[in-house]
């Protein structure tokens, strides 16, 4: 059985050009609630260790940098399948190959800034939520 929650984040791109709120509202229209959102700009610390998957990856120096670069807004969503659900509404990782009407889409510059973070799997969704929200900032 999956989780109604995920995890996710309006990256700095999308941030730093006012386009939280019409992302927030764009996938409040497709079914999703907010459930915990915080606004603050990482550590290149905290943007290392949230991403130490890709540790070692050609893009992980620049994802760290542009992660840490500027405001960005750590968020937590509800919807049945919630993972599956904003993984298939935020579209592919290269905003030239997400489909028509998703988040990276319409709010995207480039794959490295692609406005928007999604938590692939109900163990990270849990794993990503605690690392900025304590089990009683979520709704
Ligand atoms: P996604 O799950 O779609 O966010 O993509 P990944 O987890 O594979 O990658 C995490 C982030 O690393 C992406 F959002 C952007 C960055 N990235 C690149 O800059 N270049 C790549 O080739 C792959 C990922």
């Amino acid at each position: 059985m999956s989780l109604d929650y995920t995890f996710s984040i309006i990256k700095p791109d999308a941030f730093n050009a006012g386009k939280a709120g019409k992302i927030i509202a764009h996938l409040e229209a497709q079914g999703f609630t907010l459930k915990a959102a915080r606004v603050m700009q990482l550590t290149k610390k905290q943007a290392e260790e949230f991403y130490a998957v890709h540790r070692g990856r050609p893009f992980y120096g620049e994802l760290v940098e542009f992660m840490s670069s500027a405001p960005c807004m750590p968020f937590v969503l509800k919807k049945g399948s919630a993972v599956s659900a904003l993984r298939d509404a935020i579209g592919a990782t290269d905003p030239a190959e997400a489909a028509a009407g998703t988040v990276r889409k319409l709010f995207a510059e480039s794959k490295g800034r692609n406005a928007i973070h999604a938590s692939d799997s109900d163990e990270n969704a849990v794993r990503e939520s605690r690392f900025f929200f304590a089990e009683a900032d979520v709704i």
